[in-house]
């Protein structure tokens, strides 16, 4: 086999969560009189909380301090969670459970590589937490991606080297981490097009091609 372990992104790859991050960074906006779409929010994807905010409030002529920024990313993270209450398997992207199965039978070693700090309960909402030999996500790092931290623990907690990895992503941040990381990356929705992804994926089931 090609690769011995593969590293997966959460929102967006997994997990339809993306949504719930735009309700909620929307809710704050809005309350700010800021303007926000789904443009805007496509360049959140993948990046930190904080970093999240940050680009927010690019289009803000108020200035806030490091104590209102903090205030208000744990502001939506609340919101968030309160979404994540009602998580359950159909938010989980198309063909993933049977792709997972199948990895698992194979004997590849899976792990999640993710800048969210809600990992944990997000897998266990949907099921799928069993699934996975290790997690490194926004608990672990303390460089978001585009930086490859995330990733690079990811290999060495399972005991591999990034060489023996495939990581699957939907975020251009993301693509640039797997890069950085001297990972192969299967590119996947708003990121399937960047040139610097190994394999540019239509859907989640060519993955078992790919690493077959
Ligand atoms: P949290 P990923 C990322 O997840 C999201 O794409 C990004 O929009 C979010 O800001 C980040 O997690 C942090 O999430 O607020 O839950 O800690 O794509 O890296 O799995
Ligand atoms: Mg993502």
């Amino acid at each position: 086999m090609k690769y011995k372990g593969i590293i997966f992104d959460l929102d967006g790859v997994l997990v339809y969560t993306d949504k719930y991050h735009y309700l909620a960074w929307k809710q704050i906006a809005d309350r700010l009189g800021i303007y926000f779409d789904e443009e805007i929010n496509n360049r959140l994807r993948g990046v930190s909380r904080m970093a999240s905010l940050e680009i927010i409030l690019e289009r803000s002529t108020q200035k806030f301090s490091d104590e209102q920024k903090e205030e208000l990313a744990e502001e939506k993270n609340e919101i968030y969670r309160q979404y994540l209450g009602g998580l359950t398997q159909r938010e989980l992207g198309e063909g993933v459970l049977q792709t997972l199965e199948k990895f698992k039978t194979m004997g590849l070693k899976l792990a999640v590589g993710s800048s969210s700090r809600n990992t944990e309960l997000i897998l266990k909402k949907t099921g799928i937490y069993e699934y996975f030999d290790v997690i490194s996500d926004g608990n672990n790092i303390s460089k978001p991606k585009p930086d490859p931290e995330v990733f690079i623990k990811a290999a060495d907690m399972l005991g591999l080297l990034c060489g023996q990895c495939l990581v699957v992503e939907d975020a251009v941040s993301g693509v640039l981490a797997a890069t950085a990381a001297n990972m192969d990356c299967a590119a996947i929705g708003d990121a399937a097009k960047h040139k610097m992804a190994t394999y540019n994926l239509e859907s989640f089931n060519q993955l078992t091609d790919i690493v077959s």
